[in-house]
């Protein structure tokens, strides 16, 4: 019989969770944040689920495990995953990482480097609330994409990195609301499974495991466009996605349609906003800066008791 406590920090970024786990339960050696990451998910992946499935998480919960600096330069490492599996950046996450170490008191204002599985980031915390997230260089990959669903319609996106992949459409003829979001996952899952199994994938072969549904902005005054995003555990991003708009705007930069610089409002489903804009670099790809704000939401120990059993979260 044991019990074993894991201290925490919940945070939400424009109503997205994320779960920040002050220290890995496990030592998971001393390499770059890939390798870590990969001893992570060979050796101790039970945390994962115990950390975010139900019953103490919910399959909409993301996870930021933090474990030490990589480099002298930055606070922290981090480690995102969610329900199913592992996320190489989560927006959303740096912003609530962010807020969670302001909360400790370990940052202050200033600018702050996060070290991730896809490369650092920088974290600019000024005095408003809201954090400034300069994400990893993003890039379109592919335009106008046809994809065939089960009913005979065909819809076309453009497939982005952003930190993920993305598959972003904007001719889906559905309506991007709250009320619609049973209607919205259908069509993302259609979509989802008909790029796996037609074989269309990222840059490397990996799969494309997030969906982007693009509509006009509840307000046009507020945001420049609605999104609604899919992400890998079959649930919607409740924020409007940090990646996924990194992603958003590398794809109307290649376009010529948003000059570097200038701010792009992203609304989500549930009506919180992003203020994105961004950088060129020498080849060609941008370097997004994704402007949100998060709340600590709950602070305490996770209680892993052996006699629980349900204590490493239920398997979906
Ligand atoms: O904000 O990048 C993001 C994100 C990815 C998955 C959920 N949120």
């Amino acid at each position: 019989m044991s019990t074993e406590r894991i201290p925490f920090i919940d945070t939400h970024t424009g109503g997205e969770p994320t779960r920040v786990v002050l220290q890995s339960p496990k030592s998971l050696g001393g390499g770059d944040v890939l390798s870590r990451l990969s001893t992570f998910q060979d050796q101790f992946d039970d945390y994962r689920r115990a950390i975010v499935c139900e019953p103490r998480g919910s399959e909409v919960m993301v996870g930021a495990l933090l474990t030490d600096p990589v480099s002298s330069e930055s606070v922290s490492s981090v480690i995102f995953f969610n329900n199913v599996g592992y996320l190489g950046m989560c927006g959303h996450g740096a912003i609530g990482v962010a807020i969670a170490l302001r909360h400790l008191g370990k940052i202050s204002d200033g600018i702050y480097r996060l070290d991730t599985p896809v490369g650092p980031v920088q974290l600019d915390m000024p005095r408003d609330g809201k954090v400034s997230l300069q994400n990893v260089p993003s890039y379109r990959y592919r335009k106008r994409i046809p994809v065939r669903l089960p009913d005979g319609q065909t819809v076309h996106g453009d497939i982005a990195w952003g930190g993920n992949w993305f598959f972003i459409c904007d001719d889906h003829q559905r309506k991007v609301e709250l009320s619609q979001r049973r209607v919205l996952e259908n069509l993302t899952l259609q979509i989802r499974d008909q790029l796996r199994s037609s074989g269309v994938t990222g840059r490397n072969g990996e799969e494309i495991d997030h969906i982007e549904l693009i509509g006009p902005a509840s307000d046009p005054k507020l945001a420049c466009s609605k999104n609604f995003v899919l992400c890998p555990g079959a649930v919607y991003d409740r924020s409007p996605c940090g990646t996924g708009t990194s992603a958003k705007i590398a794809c109307l930069a290649a376009d010529g349609k948003l000059a570097p610089g200038v701010a792009y409002r992203q609304e989500s489903i549930v009506g919180s906003i992003f203020e994105a804009s961004y950088q060129v670099l020498e080849d060609g790809k941008i370097l997004p800066t994704i402007a949100g704000t998060a709340h600590v939401s709950a602070e305490g120990n996770l209680i892993l008791d052996s006699n629980d059993p349900f204590s490493l979260g239920i398997q979906s």
